[in-house]
């Protein structure tokens, strides 16, 4: 049953929801710290010696092989690959459509100026094991990469319990161009990427969700590499019409409560007789779902639900939350669209439902959550670029310009950069 707030709770709400972020206390950052200590003292002996501590497994190797790969590939589902393939081509088509171009401006006397894009060299994806491990995200994580131009993207995610990479898993790596895949996982596969080891090469940039301990050493690596972001638990928000069926409404709104029980619920909707049947529907849907624990728990805690009267309100509510998934289940979603200002990715219509997005439509599915919608954007391909301006002044152009250049060096008391300039000008008079 989802908690009923009045409109003007909405605050309330927007406040709760933004409060989420999972902070990091000083001991798991002291826990990480010393990981990362230790992997940069021991390299891959530490590599080997964490894998042994932590996930109770004697590696042979860090490096997954290409026939290790290929045996694992080999007990994948068939229609499962097919699927992947599919989604493949969405993520990319979508993603190709990302791309940034370079700009060269020109101006008078052979002055010019301009910002060329360059993909990162390298990139490093975490994928979490245990029960969370997501093909669905290694394409999310790759593919942009692989759109951008990134030339070496690696892989790391801590071994199974026989040791091995989980099938569907390296699946999706081989699909998705991922030429380094390692069975190391935890702060310590955080740290062989920053800082590399004799068998793992650092990385420029690391991406990926992990647990809490993944989280805290992407945090103390940043700065010596860059990271995506550290995502808090996540969040639906349904705006619904009295067009909307309850059925599909509480289905979607279950089917993001399934993944955390911090996981977030939220339904707007001009009208309160779906609302009714909204709760209804989630109660008799969940009591069937495997998940059901999880599912419970989320919405007991962190479900809730507004009415309201106009279809602008609600979406205005809405952006005050910024969610990180806004499904608009009305009549004429496009039309509303223009409205939103804040949503990590939003899913039109009544047949649209997140998990559209989760797995294949091509949007990414790495999003700002906690509120951060407000500042940030999706994974993507500008997550795996970066910009070099470059520019040049001829002879006659420095000559026109230079004694202005001069003034502004001298008002700021750099008499070396004034001196730069006033060489060149000088040369010329004598
Ligand atoms: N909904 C998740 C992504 C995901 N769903 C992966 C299924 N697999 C992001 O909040
Ligand atoms: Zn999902």
């Amino acid at each position: 049953m989802l908690k009923a707030l009045n409109k003007n709770d909405s605050q309330t709400l927007m406040k709760y929801v933004s409060e989420r972020s999972q902070e990091i206390s000083a001991d798991i950052l002291m826990a990480a710290t010393r990981i990362i200590d230790q992997v940069r003292n021991d390299k891959d002996a530490a590599l080997f010696e964490l894998t042994r501590q932590f996930d109770g497994i004697d590696l042979k190797n860090l490096q997954v092989s290409e026939q290790e790969l290929d045996e694992a590939i080999r007990q994948c589902d068939p229609a499962f690959m097919e699927a992947m393939r599919r989604a493949k081509e969405n993520i990319e088509f979508y993603h190709q459509a990302q791309k940034q171009n370079a700009f060269l401006l020109q101006k008078e006397m052979n002055i010019y100026l301009g910002q060329r894009v360059i993909p990162l060299d390298s990139v490093g994806i975490y994928v979490p094991g245990g029960r969370a491990q997501y093909p669905s995200s290694v394409l999310m994580n790759a593919i942009p990469a692989h759109v951008a131009g990134v030339k070496r993207i690696v892989m790391v995610t801590p071994p199974g319990p026989n040791g091995t990479i989980h099938p569907n898993i390296a699946y999706a790596a081989k699909l998705a161009g991922i030429q380094e895949i390692y069975k190391v996982g935890g702060a310590q596969a955080i740290a062989a990427l920053a800082y590399g080891t004799p068998t793992i090469r650092p990385v420029d940039k690391i991406v990926g969700p992990g647990n809490i301990f993944v989280a805290a050493a992407k945090k103390l690596v940043f700065g010596k590499v860059d990271i995506d972001m550290i995502a808090g638990p996540s969040e639906i928000l349904v705006v619904a019409d009295q067009g909307a069926n309850p059925k599909y409404v509480a289905a979607d709104l279950l089917s993001q409560a399934e993944h955390d029980p911090m996981a977030c619920s939220i339904l707007i909707s001009t009208d309160a007789k779906l609302v009714d049947l909204v709760n209804a529907e989630l109660k008799a849907q969940s009591a069937v779902l495997p998940k059901r624990e999880i599912v419970e728990k989320s919405l007991a805690d962190h479900g809730h639900s507004i009415v309201c009267d106009t279809i602008e309100e609600a979406i205005e509510i809405s952006n005050m939350i910024a969610p990180e998934h806004l499904e608009l289940m009305i009549a004429d979603p496009m039309s509303a669209l223009g409205l939103v200002k804040h949503a990590g990715s939003v899913f039109l219509g009544y047949y649209t439902c997140e998990s559209v997005g989760d797995y294949f439509g091509g949007t990414n599915h790495v999003l700002p959550t906690s509120g951060t919608a407000r500042f940030s954007s999706a994974l993507g391909v500008d997550s795996f670029i970066k910009k070099s301006s470059y520019l040049h002044y001829s002879k006659e152009a420095l000559q026109t310009y230079g004694e202005m250049i001069v003034k502004m060096a001298q008002e700021e008391k750099l008499d070396a950069h004034a001196n730069a300039i006033l060489v060149r000008l000088n040369d010329e008079c004598a």
